[in-house]
Protein backbone atom coordinates (compact mmCIF):
# COMPACT_ATOMS: atom_id res chain seq x y z
CA UNK A 1 0.00 0.00 0.00
CA UNK A 2 1.37 3.24 -1.27
CA UNK A 3 1.39 6.71 0.63
CA UNK A 4 0.52 9.93 -1.60
CA UNK A 5 2.10 12.81 -0.21
CA UNK A 6 -0.21 15.14 -2.45
CA UNK A 7 0.80 19.14 -2.90
CA UNK A 8 -2.02 20.95 -2.28
CA UNK A 9 -2.31 24.96 -1.54
CA UNK A 10 -3.83 26.40 1.41
CA UNK A 11 -7.32 27.90 1.74
CA UNK A 12 -8.04 30.96 4.38
CA UNK A 13 -11.26 30.40 5.54
CA UNK A 14 -10.77 27.49 7.26
CA UNK A 15 -11.58 28.69 11.09
CA UNK A 16 -13.61 26.62 13.07
CA UNK A 17 -16.23 28.57 14.74
CA UNK A 18 -19.05 27.60 17.72
CA UNK A 19 -18.70 23.69 17.13
CA UNK A 20 -16.05 22.68 14.17
CA UNK A 21 -15.91 24.10 10.80
CA UNK A 22 -18.72 24.25 9.25
CA UNK A 23 -19.61 25.05 5.05
CA UNK A 24 -21.86 23.77 2.51
CA UNK A 25 -21.57 20.54 1.06
CA UNK A 26 -20.33 21.34 -2.44
CA UNK A 27 -17.37 23.12 -0.62
CA UNK A 28 -16.39 19.90 1.22
CA UNK A 29 -16.53 17.96 -1.84
CA UNK A 30 -14.13 19.99 -3.82
CA UNK A 31 -10.67 18.17 -3.09
CA UNK A 32 -8.82 19.19 -1.48
CA UNK A 33 -10.59 21.39 1.13
CA UNK A 34 -11.95 18.18 3.55
CA UNK A 35 -8.22 16.96 3.26
CA UNK A 36 -6.48 19.75 4.25
CA UNK A 37 -8.46 20.05 7.32
CA UNK A 38 -7.57 16.96 8.13
CA UNK A 39 -4.02 17.20 7.33
CA UNK A 40 -3.90 20.41 9.94
CA UNK A 41 -5.13 18.22 12.37
CA UNK A 42 -2.99 15.37 12.51
CA UNK A 43 -0.31 17.68 12.31
CA UNK A 44 -1.21 20.09 14.59
CA UNK A 45 -2.08 17.09 16.83
CA UNK A 46 1.05 15.33 17.34
CA UNK A 47 -0.38 12.64 20.20
CA UNK A 48 -2.39 11.17 16.99
CA UNK A 49 0.45 9.19 15.63
CA UNK A 50 0.90 6.27 17.36
CA UNK A 51 -2.58 6.58 18.99
CA UNK A 52 -6.16 6.06 18.49
CA UNK A 53 -8.77 8.30 17.09
CA UNK A 54 -12.24 7.84 17.14
CA UNK A 55 -14.25 8.21 14.17
CA UNK A 56 -17.87 8.75 12.78
CA UNK A 57 -20.97 11.17 12.53
CA UNK A 58 -24.28 12.22 11.63
CA UNK A 59 -25.09 10.24 8.82
CA UNK A 60 -25.63 13.28 6.50
CA UNK A 61 -24.90 13.46 2.87
CA UNK A 62 -21.22 12.98 2.21
CA UNK A 63 -20.41 11.37 5.74
CA UNK A 64 -19.85 8.51 4.42
CA UNK A 65 -17.47 9.53 1.83
CA UNK A 66 -15.40 11.77 4.58
CA UNK A 67 -15.38 8.94 6.43
CA UNK A 68 -13.71 7.10 4.18
CA UNK A 69 -11.21 9.56 3.15
CA UNK A 70 -10.26 10.71 6.97
CA UNK A 71 -9.67 6.44 7.62
CA UNK A 72 -6.78 6.43 4.83
CA UNK A 73 -5.02 9.65 5.70
CA UNK A 74 -5.22 8.47 9.72
CA UNK A 75 -3.10 5.55 7.76
CA UNK A 76 -0.58 7.82 5.53
CA UNK A 77 -0.04 9.57 8.61
CA UNK A 78 1.46 6.81 11.43
CA UNK A 79 -2.69 6.83 13.36
CA UNK A 80 -2.13 3.55 14.71
CA UNK A 81 -6.44 2.41 15.71
CA UNK A 82 -9.10 4.04 14.53
CA UNK A 83 -12.81 2.85 16.44
CA UNK A 84 -15.38 3.95 13.46
CA UNK A 85 -19.43 3.77 14.45
CA UNK A 86 -21.16 1.36 12.13
CA UNK A 87 -22.26 2.95 8.69
CA UNK A 88 -19.75 5.68 9.98
CA UNK A 89 -22.63 6.80 12.00
CA UNK A 90 -21.88 8.37 16.04
CA UNK A 91 -23.90 11.29 17.86
CA UNK A 92 -22.16 13.57 19.24
CA UNK A 93 -22.44 12.33 22.87
CA UNK A 94 -21.54 8.77 22.36
CA UNK A 95 -18.24 9.65 20.19
CA UNK A 96 -17.25 11.95 23.71
CA UNK A 97 -17.96 8.60 25.51
CA UNK A 98 -16.15 6.21 23.29
CA UNK A 99 -13.39 8.88 23.65
CA UNK A 100 -13.25 8.99 27.48
CA UNK A 101 -14.04 5.18 27.60
CA UNK A 102 -11.41 4.09 25.28
CA UNK A 103 -9.06 6.79 26.33
CA UNK A 104 -8.40 7.46 22.94
CA UNK A 105 -5.93 10.43 22.25
CA UNK A 106 -9.39 12.29 20.60
CA UNK A 107 -12.06 12.03 17.83
CA UNK A 108 -13.42 13.80 14.37
CA UNK A 109 -16.63 13.94 14.52
CA UNK A 110 -18.80 14.97 10.92
CA UNK A 111 -21.81 16.59 11.70
CA UNK A 112 -23.07 20.18 11.08
CA UNK A 113 -25.64 19.84 13.77
CA UNK A 114 -28.78 21.45 12.94
CA UNK A 115 -27.96 22.66 10.17
CA UNK A 116 -30.01 20.98 7.03
CA UNK A 117 -28.04 18.76 5.17
CA UNK A 118 -28.11 16.94 1.57
CA UNK A 119 -26.55 17.97 -1.52
CA UNK A 120 -27.79 21.48 -1.17
CA UNK A 121 -27.10 21.53 2.72
CA UNK A 122 -24.29 22.24 5.05
CA UNK A 123 -21.45 19.80 5.81
CA UNK A 124 -18.84 19.99 9.12
CA UNK A 125 -15.79 18.54 11.20
CA UNK A 126 -14.74 18.79 14.62
CA UNK A 127 -11.69 17.48 16.40
CA UNK A 128 -12.54 16.45 20.03
CA UNK A 129 -9.41 16.27 22.88
CA UNK A 130 -8.43 13.21 24.77
CA UNK A 131 -11.03 14.40 27.51
CA UNK A 132 -13.74 13.75 24.82
CA UNK A 133 -14.77 17.60 24.41
CA UNK A 134 -14.64 19.84 21.40
CA UNK A 135 -11.01 21.29 21.18
CA UNK A 136 -10.77 24.29 22.91
CA UNK A 137 -9.92 27.62 21.67
CA UNK A 138 -6.04 27.25 21.40
CA UNK A 139 -6.17 23.97 19.94
CA UNK A 140 -8.39 25.20 17.03
CA UNK A 141 -7.05 28.00 16.49
CA UNK A 142 -3.73 26.35 16.13
CA UNK A 143 -5.67 24.20 13.47
CA UNK A 144 -6.39 27.17 11.68
CA UNK A 145 -3.30 28.92 11.50
CA UNK A 146 -1.50 25.28 10.09
CA UNK A 147 -4.32 25.92 7.25
CA UNK A 148 -3.17 28.73 6.50
CA UNK A 149 0.36 27.84 5.21
CA UNK A 150 -0.35 23.49 4.65
CA UNK A 151 1.30 22.71 1.28
CA UNK A 152 0.93 18.91 1.46
CA UNK A 153 -1.39 16.35 2.52
CA UNK A 154 -0.54 12.36 3.10
CA UNK A 155 -2.86 10.01 1.85
CA UNK A 156 -3.10 6.14 1.60
CA UNK A 157 -3.97 4.63 -1.99
CA UNK A 158 -6.51 2.05 -1.17
CA UNK A 159 -9.83 0.80 -1.98
CA UNK A 160 -13.00 1.90 0.25
CA UNK A 161 -13.05 -0.13 3.01
CA UNK A 162 -16.36 -2.00 4.49
CA UNK A 163 -17.83 0.28 7.56
CA UNK A 164 -21.07 -1.57 7.67
CA UNK A 165 -20.10 -4.79 9.76
CA UNK A 166 -18.81 -5.17 12.98
CA UNK A 167 -15.41 -6.65 11.45
CA UNK A 168 -11.68 -5.18 11.96
CA UNK A 169 -9.28 -4.55 9.17
CA UNK A 170 -5.70 -3.62 8.88
CA UNK A 171 -4.50 -1.10 6.30
CA UNK A 172 -0.30 -0.93 6.48
CA UNK A 173 0.16 -0.68 10.08
CA UNK A 174 -3.12 0.56 11.07
CA UNK A 175 -6.07 -1.28 12.48
CA UNK A 176 -10.01 -0.06 12.11
CA UNK A 177 -12.27 -1.17 14.32
CA UNK A 178 -16.10 -1.01 12.95
CA UNK A 179 -18.23 -0.77 16.59
CA UNK A 180 -21.58 -0.77 17.20
CA UNK A 181 -22.22 2.85 17.49
CA UNK A 182 -25.39 2.72 20.30
CA UNK A 183 -23.67 -0.36 23.09
CA UNK A 184 -21.53 1.87 25.14
CA UNK A 185 -23.51 4.87 25.21
CA UNK A 186 -26.46 2.66 26.34
CA UNK A 187 -24.20 1.11 29.01
CA UNK A 188 -23.21 4.56 30.25
CA UNK A 189 -26.92 5.79 30.38
CA UNK A 190 -28.13 2.49 32.37
CA UNK A 191 -25.22 3.40 34.98
CA UNK A 192 -26.54 7.10 35.89
CA UNK A 193 -30.61 6.58 35.58
CA UNK A 194 -32.83 4.43 37.45
CA UNK A 195 -34.06 2.24 34.44
CA UNK A 196 -36.46 0.23 36.74
CA UNK A 197 -38.19 3.05 37.69
CA UNK A 198 -38.20 4.27 34.28
CA UNK A 199 -39.65 0.94 33.17
CA UNK A 200 -42.24 0.99 35.87
CA UNK A 201 -43.50 4.40 34.96
CA UNK A 202 -43.64 3.31 31.14
CA UNK A 203 -45.95 -0.26 32.14
CA UNK A 204 -47.69 1.90 34.02
CA UNK A 205 -49.53 3.92 31.56
CA UNK A 206 -46.74 6.71 31.13
CA UNK A 207 -46.57 7.46 27.07
CA UNK A 208 -43.94 9.35 25.81
CA UNK A 209 -43.52 10.67 21.82
CA UNK A 210 -39.31 11.18 21.27
CA UNK A 211 -39.08 12.83 17.99
CA UNK A 212 -35.20 11.84 16.51
CA UNK A 213 -36.15 14.39 13.09
CA UNK A 214 -34.61 11.32 10.96
CA UNK A 215 -31.44 12.32 12.39
CA UNK A 216 -28.50 10.26 14.32
CA UNK A 217 -30.82 9.37 17.48
CA UNK A 218 -32.62 7.24 16.08
CA UNK A 219 -30.73 3.90 17.06
CA UNK A 220 -30.03 5.30 20.11
CA UNK A 221 -33.74 6.24 20.76
CA UNK A 222 -35.22 2.92 19.90
CA UNK A 223 -32.86 0.89 21.41
CA UNK A 224 -32.96 2.82 24.91
CA UNK A 225 -36.61 4.05 25.03
CA UNK A 226 -38.28 1.57 23.56
CA UNK A 227 -35.88 -1.87 23.57
CA UNK A 228 -34.49 -0.86 27.19
CA UNK A 229 -37.33 0.64 28.84
CA UNK A 230 -40.11 -1.01 27.19
CA UNK A 231 -42.34 1.92 25.69
CA UNK A 232 -44.30 0.81 22.95
CA UNK A 233 -43.40 0.57 19.75
CA UNK A 234 -44.20 3.82 17.97
CA UNK A 235 -42.46 5.93 20.94
CA UNK A 236 -39.74 7.17 18.27
CA UNK A 237 -40.70 9.19 15.55
CA UNK A 238 -39.44 9.61 12.41
CA UNK A 239 -36.16 6.94 13.81
CA UNK A 240 -34.54 5.89 10.89
CA UNK A 241 -31.83 8.00 10.14
CA UNK A 242 -31.26 9.85 6.39
CA UNK A 243 -28.51 11.92 4.77
CA UNK A 244 -30.68 14.73 3.99
CA UNK A 245 -32.56 14.20 7.36
CA UNK A 246 -36.06 13.28 5.57
CA UNK A 247 -35.98 17.10 3.76
CA UNK A 248 -36.36 18.62 6.90
CA UNK A 249 -34.65 20.97 9.31
CA UNK A 250 -32.61 18.86 12.46
CA UNK A 251 -33.59 21.81 14.69
CA UNK A 252 -35.50 20.25 17.66
CA UNK A 253 -37.64 23.67 18.21
CA UNK A 254 -41.13 24.31 18.31
CA UNK A 255 -40.82 25.40 14.55
CA UNK A 256 -38.97 22.59 13.06
CA UNK A 257 -40.25 19.50 15.15
CA UNK A 258 -43.60 20.19 13.74
CA UNK A 259 -44.90 16.55 14.02
CA UNK A 260 -44.05 16.38 17.11
CA UNK A 261 -45.75 19.96 18.17
CA UNK A 262 -48.90 18.35 17.02
CA UNK A 263 -48.91 15.42 18.94
CA UNK A 264 -48.22 17.48 22.24
CA UNK A 265 -50.38 20.27 21.53
CA UNK A 266 -53.08 18.00 20.17
CA UNK A 267 -56.17 16.05 21.71
CA UNK A 268 -54.98 12.98 24.26
CA UNK A 269 -51.25 14.11 24.27
CA UNK A 270 -48.38 11.83 25.51
CA UNK A 271 -46.80 12.68 28.50
CA UNK A 272 -43.51 13.11 27.71
CA UNK A 273 -42.42 14.83 24.36
CA UNK A 274 -39.01 15.20 23.45
CA UNK A 275 -36.63 15.87 20.23
CA UNK A 276 -32.89 15.85 19.21
CA UNK A 277 -31.44 17.41 16.27
CA UNK A 278 -28.84 16.48 13.53
CA UNK A 279 -26.02 15.06 15.79
CA UNK A 280 -27.86 14.05 18.54
CA UNK A 281 -26.71 16.59 21.55
CA UNK A 282 -29.89 19.02 21.64
CA UNK A 283 -33.19 18.41 23.01
CA UNK A 284 -36.56 20.11 23.45
CA UNK A 285 -38.08 18.61 26.45
CA UNK A 286 -42.34 19.20 26.05
CA UNK A 287 -45.11 18.39 28.20
CA UNK A 288 -48.79 17.63 27.12
CA UNK A 289 -49.92 21.16 26.04
CA UNK A 290 -46.37 22.10 27.27
CA UNK A 291 -43.17 24.09 26.55
CA UNK A 292 -39.96 23.61 28.89
CA UNK A 293 -37.76 26.33 27.61
CA UNK A 294 -34.26 24.55 27.36
CA UNK A 295 -33.00 27.43 30.28
CA UNK A 296 -35.52 25.97 32.65
CA UNK A 297 -34.60 22.30 31.97
CA UNK A 298 -31.12 23.11 32.99
CA UNK A 299 -32.79 24.61 36.52
CA UNK A 300 -34.71 21.20 36.80
CA UNK A 301 -31.74 18.93 36.69
CA UNK A 302 -29.86 20.74 38.90
CA UNK A 303 -32.49 21.08 41.44
CA UNK A 304 -33.90 17.66 40.93
CA UNK A 305 -30.11 15.95 40.91
CA UNK A 306 -31.07 14.00 44.36
CA UNK A 307 -33.68 12.02 42.76
CA UNK A 308 -31.07 10.61 40.12
CA UNK A 309 -28.64 7.81 41.30
CA UNK A 310 -25.41 9.24 38.99
CA UNK A 311 -26.16 12.80 40.38
CA UNK A 312 -26.98 12.43 44.25
CA UNK A 313 -24.89 13.64 47.03
CA UNK A 314 -22.44 15.29 44.12
CA UNK A 315 -23.71 18.49 42.63
CA UNK A 316 -20.98 21.01 43.74
CA UNK A 317 -21.42 23.39 40.90
CA UNK A 318 -23.13 24.17 37.54
CA UNK A 319 -22.20 26.11 34.30
CA UNK A 320 -24.51 28.11 31.87
CA UNK A 321 -23.28 30.05 28.61
CA UNK A 322 -23.66 33.78 28.94
CA UNK A 323 -27.14 34.17 26.85
CA UNK A 324 -28.52 30.87 28.91
CA UNK A 325 -31.28 32.13 31.02
CA UNK A 326 -30.34 32.55 35.14
CA UNK A 327 -32.87 30.13 36.02
CA UNK A 328 -30.25 27.86 36.96
CA UNK A 329 -28.45 30.50 39.13
CA UNK A 330 -31.31 30.60 41.44
CA UNK A 331 -31.06 26.96 42.02
CA UNK A 332 -27.27 27.39 42.43
CA UNK A 333 -28.15 30.41 45.27
CA UNK A 334 -30.26 27.70 46.81
CA UNK A 335 -28.20 25.20 46.70
CA UNK A 336 -25.25 27.25 47.69
CA UNK A 337 -23.22 25.99 44.82
CA UNK A 338 -21.12 27.64 42.15
CA UNK A 339 -22.02 28.69 39.03
CA UNK A 340 -20.12 29.73 36.43
CA UNK A 341 -21.20 31.96 33.44
CA UNK A 342 -19.26 31.23 30.45
CA UNK A 343 -19.17 31.90 26.22
CA UNK A 344 -21.64 29.95 23.79
CA UNK A 345 -20.10 27.15 22.82
CA UNK A 346 -19.46 23.46 24.67
CA UNK A 347 -16.11 24.14 24.56
CA UNK A 348 -15.29 26.53 27.22
CA UNK A 349 -17.16 23.88 29.91
CA UNK A 350 -14.88 21.69 29.24
CA UNK A 351 -12.10 22.77 31.45
CA UNK A 352 -14.46 23.43 34.25
CA UNK A 353 -15.95 19.28 33.86
CA UNK A 354 -12.36 18.07 33.95
CA UNK A 355 -11.16 19.94 36.78
CA UNK A 356 -14.42 18.86 38.87
CA UNK A 357 -15.66 21.84 39.66
CA UNK A 358 -19.41 21.48 38.03
CA UNK A 359 -21.16 18.73 37.47
CA UNK A 360 -24.00 20.51 35.26
CA UNK A 361 -24.04 22.39 32.12
CA UNK A 362 -26.31 23.98 29.79
CA UNK A 363 -27.28 26.39 27.15
CA UNK A 364 -30.63 28.12 26.08
CA UNK A 365 -29.91 26.19 22.42
CA UNK A 366 -31.21 23.37 23.34
CA UNK A 367 -28.30 21.74 24.99
CA UNK A 368 -27.59 20.18 28.36
CA UNK A 369 -25.25 17.56 29.96
CA UNK A 370 -23.24 16.50 32.45
CA UNK A 371 -19.56 15.13 33.26
CA UNK A 372 -20.72 11.44 31.78
CA UNK A 373 -19.25 13.22 28.85
CA UNK A 374 -17.86 16.48 27.28
CA UNK A 375 -20.60 17.50 24.77
CA UNK A 376 -23.93 18.22 25.45
CA UNK A 377 -26.20 14.99 25.36
CA UNK A 378 -29.94 15.10 23.91
CA UNK A 379 -30.77 12.15 25.09
CA UNK A 380 -29.53 11.98 28.16
CA UNK A 381 -31.76 15.25 29.16
CA UNK A 382 -35.00 13.00 28.30
CA UNK A 383 -33.82 9.99 29.94
CA UNK A 384 -32.85 12.35 32.84
CA UNK A 385 -36.60 14.00 32.98
CA UNK A 386 -37.95 10.59 32.81
CA UNK A 387 -36.42 9.66 35.70
CA UNK A 388 -37.73 12.78 37.42
CA UNK A 389 -41.10 12.29 36.45
CA UNK A 390 -40.67 8.42 37.54
CA UNK A 391 -39.83 9.43 41.09
CA UNK A 392 -42.06 12.55 41.71
CA UNK A 393 -45.35 10.88 39.77
CA UNK A 394 -46.17 14.82 38.45
CA UNK A 395 -46.88 15.88 35.09
CA UNK A 396 -43.96 17.91 33.01
CA UNK A 397 -46.36 20.98 33.37
CA UNK A 398 -46.63 20.14 37.42
CA UNK A 399 -42.81 20.08 38.33
CA UNK A 400 -42.41 23.31 36.00
CA UNK A 401 -45.00 25.04 38.11
CA UNK A 402 -44.09 23.77 41.37
CA UNK A 403 -40.62 24.90 40.21
CA UNK A 404 -41.31 28.26 39.62
CA UNK A 405 -43.20 28.95 42.66
CA UNK A 406 -40.09 27.77 44.93
CA UNK A 407 -37.27 30.03 43.26
CA UNK A 408 -39.26 32.60 40.84
CA UNK A 409 -39.41 32.42 36.57
CA UNK A 410 -37.26 34.10 34.54
CA UNK A 411 -39.49 34.95 31.10
CA UNK A 412 -37.13 34.15 28.34
CA UNK A 413 -36.72 34.28 24.57
CA UNK A 414 -34.19 34.56 21.12
CA UNK A 415 -35.22 35.74 18.58
CA UNK A 416 -32.80 35.05 15.24
CA UNK A 417 -32.30 36.59 12.36
CA UNK A 418 -30.81 34.93 9.81
CA UNK A 419 -29.38 35.34 6.30
CA UNK A 420 -29.00 39.06 7.15
CA UNK A 421 -25.32 40.68 5.35
CA UNK A 422 -22.25 40.69 6.81
CA UNK A 423 -21.83 44.07 6.76
CA UNK A 424 -25.50 44.75 8.38
CA UNK A 425 -25.03 42.86 11.11
CA UNK A 426 -21.31 44.22 12.16
CA UNK A 427 -22.52 47.43 11.23
CA UNK A 428 -25.08 46.77 14.06
CA UNK A 429 -22.96 45.19 16.53
CA UNK A 430 -20.84 47.89 16.21
CA UNK A 431 -23.63 50.70 16.47
CA UNK A 432 -24.87 49.20 19.74
CA UNK A 433 -21.77 48.26 21.30
CA UNK A 434 -20.44 52.15 20.88
CA UNK A 435 -23.62 52.99 23.13
CA UNK A 436 -22.75 50.91 25.89
CA UNK A 437 -20.99 53.26 27.84
CA UNK A 438 -23.68 55.77 28.09
CA UNK A 439 -26.46 53.07 29.22
CA UNK A 440 -25.09 52.42 32.69
CA UNK A 441 -27.58 54.11 34.90
CA UNK A 442 -30.38 54.88 32.61
CA UNK A 443 -33.96 54.04 33.42
CA UNK A 444 -35.27 52.09 30.35
CA UNK A 445 -38.15 49.78 30.13
CA UNK A 446 -38.76 50.43 33.64
CA UNK A 447 -35.79 49.64 35.59
CA UNK A 448 -31.98 50.53 36.06
CA UNK A 449 -29.12 49.54 33.52
CA UNK A 450 -26.93 48.86 36.13
CA UNK A 451 -24.09 47.46 33.06
CA UNK A 452 -23.49 46.97 29.82
CA UNK A 453 -20.21 45.45 28.40
CA UNK A 454 -18.68 43.23 25.49
CA UNK A 455 -18.80 39.69 27.46
CA UNK A 456 -15.12 38.43 28.04
CA UNK A 457 -14.55 35.37 29.76
CA UNK A 458 -11.23 34.39 31.62
CA UNK A 459 -11.15 30.23 32.09
CA UNK A 460 -10.84 29.88 35.91
CA UNK A 461 -9.11 27.17 35.49
CA UNK A 462 -6.47 28.25 32.74
CA UNK A 463 -6.65 31.80 32.98
CA UNK A 464 -7.24 31.85 28.90
CA UNK A 465 -9.01 34.71 27.92
CA UNK A 466 -11.91 34.81 25.03
CA UNK A 467 -13.21 38.22 23.98
CA UNK A 468 -16.13 39.63 21.73
CA UNK A 469 -18.75 36.75 22.97
CA UNK A 470 -21.74 38.41 22.81
CA UNK A 471 -23.11 42.36 24.49
CA UNK A 472 -25.17 42.38 26.68
CA UNK A 473 -27.25 45.17 28.85
CA UNK A 474 -28.21 44.37 32.26
CA UNK A 475 -30.87 45.74 34.58
CA UNK A 476 -31.38 45.87 38.29
CA UNK A 477 -34.26 43.79 38.18
CA UNK A 478 -32.56 41.29 36.75
CA UNK A 479 -33.75 41.65 33.24
CA UNK A 480 -31.17 41.09 30.45
CA UNK A 481 -30.85 41.94 26.54
CA UNK A 482 -28.44 40.13 24.89
CA UNK A 483 -26.76 40.64 21.06
CA UNK A 484 -24.67 37.93 19.51
CA UNK A 485 -23.98 36.73 15.96
CA UNK A 486 -23.81 32.98 15.55
CA UNK A 487 -20.98 31.47 14.54
CA UNK A 488 -22.23 28.18 13.19
CA UNK A 489 -23.91 29.73 10.08
CA UNK A 490 -22.33 29.06 6.41
CA UNK A 491 -24.25 32.19 4.85
CA UNK A 492 -24.42 35.60 5.75
CA UNK A 493 -24.57 36.33 9.46
CA UNK A 494 -27.08 35.59 11.87
CA UNK A 495 -28.31 38.14 14.54
CA UNK A 496 -29.21 36.52 18.13
CA UNK A 497 -31.52 38.85 20.45
CA UNK A 498 -31.72 36.97 23.85
CA UNK A 499 -34.29 38.99 25.97
CA UNK A 500 -34.77 38.02 29.53
CA UNK A 501 -37.00 39.20 32.54
CA UNK A 502 -37.11 37.74 36.35
CA UNK A 503 -40.04 37.25 38.47
CA UNK A 504 -39.49 36.46 41.72
CA UNK A 505 -43.62 35.83 42.07
CA UNK A 506 -44.95 33.63 39.31
CA UNK A 507 -48.35 34.50 40.02
CA UNK A 508 -48.10 38.03 39.86
CA UNK A 509 -47.22 38.29 35.74
CA UNK A 510 -49.93 37.07 33.18
CA UNK A 511 -49.58 36.45 29.99
CA UNK A 512 -47.20 34.68 27.42
CA UNK A 513 -43.62 34.97 27.25
CA UNK A 514 -43.51 37.36 24.71
CA UNK A 515 -46.19 39.70 25.95
CA UNK A 516 -43.96 39.71 29.36
CA UNK A 517 -41.09 40.38 27.17
CA UNK A 518 -42.56 42.95 24.60
CA UNK A 519 -41.29 46.25 26.08
CA UNK A 520 -37.90 44.79 26.45
CA UNK A 521 -37.50 43.30 22.83
CA UNK A 522 -39.63 47.28 21.61
CA UNK A 523 -35.99 48.73 23.33
CA UNK A 524 -33.54 46.02 22.04
CA UNK A 525 -35.26 46.91 18.37
CA UNK A 526 -34.40 50.24 18.84
CA UNK A 527 -30.96 50.80 20.62
CA UNK A 528 -29.76 48.26 17.90
CA UNK A 529 -31.80 50.23 14.76
CA UNK A 530 -33.20 46.87 13.79
CA UNK A 531 -35.37 47.35 11.42
CA UNK A 532 -33.19 50.49 9.68
CA UNK A 533 -30.03 48.07 9.02
CA UNK A 534 -31.33 44.84 8.53
CA UNK A 535 -34.52 45.67 6.97
CA UNK A 536 -36.39 43.36 8.63
CA UNK A 537 -39.55 44.19 10.81
CA UNK A 538 -39.71 40.20 12.05
CA UNK A 539 -37.34 37.46 13.63
CA UNK A 540 -36.82 34.45 11.42
CA UNK A 541 -37.32 32.26 14.37
CA UNK A 542 -38.12 32.79 17.96
CA UNK A 543 -37.36 30.35 20.61
C1 LIG B 1 -25.25 27.68 18.29
C2 LIG B 1 -25.81 27.85 19.69
C3 LIG B 1 -24.78 27.43 20.72
C4 LIG B 1 -24.34 25.99 20.43
C5 LIG B 1 -23.85 25.86 19.00
C6 LIG B 1 -23.54 24.43 18.63
O1 LIG B 1 -24.13 28.50 18.13
O2 LIG B 1 -26.22 29.18 19.92
O3 LIG B 1 -25.32 27.56 22.01
O4 LIG B 1 -23.32 25.60 21.31
O5 LIG B 1 -24.86 26.32 18.10
O6 LIG B 1 -24.67 23.64 18.73
P1 LIG B 1 -24.18 29.93 17.38
O7 LIG B 1 -22.78 30.43 17.37
O8 LIG B 1 -24.78 29.68 16.03
O9 LIG B 1 -25.10 30.77 18.21
V1 LIG B 1 -24.90 22.30 17.69
O10 LIG B 1 -26.02 21.35 18.43
O11 LIG B 1 -23.43 22.19 17.08
O12 LIG B 1 -24.15 21.24 18.11
CO1 LIG C 1 -25.91 19.48 17.65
Amino acid sequence: MNINTVKTTPFTDQRPGTSGLRKKVAVFQQPPYLHNFVQAIFDTQVSLKGGTLVLGGDGRYYNREAIQVIIKMAAANGVARVLVGRGGLLSTPAASAMIRKYETQGGIILSASHNPGGPDGDFGIKFNTPNGGPAAEGVTEAIFEHTKTLHEYRIMELPDIDIDHLTEHTIGTMRVEVIDPVADYAELMEQLFDFAAMRALIQGGFRLCFDAMHAITGPYAHEILERRLGAPAGSVINGEPKQDFGGGHPDPNLTYAEELVAQMFGADAPDLGAASDGDGDRNMILGANFFVTPSDSLAVLAANAELVPGYRGRLNGVARSMPTSCAVDKVAEKLEIACFETPTGWKFFGNLLDAGRIVFCGEESFGSGSDHVREKDGLWAVLYWLNILAVRQQSVAEIMKAHWAEYGRNYYTRHDYEGIGLEAARGLMAHVESQLPQLVGRELAGSTVSYADNFSYRDPVDGSVSRNQGLRIGFADGSRIIYRLSGTGTEGATLRLYIEHYEADPGRVRGETQQVLAGLITLAAEIAELRERTGRSAPTVIT
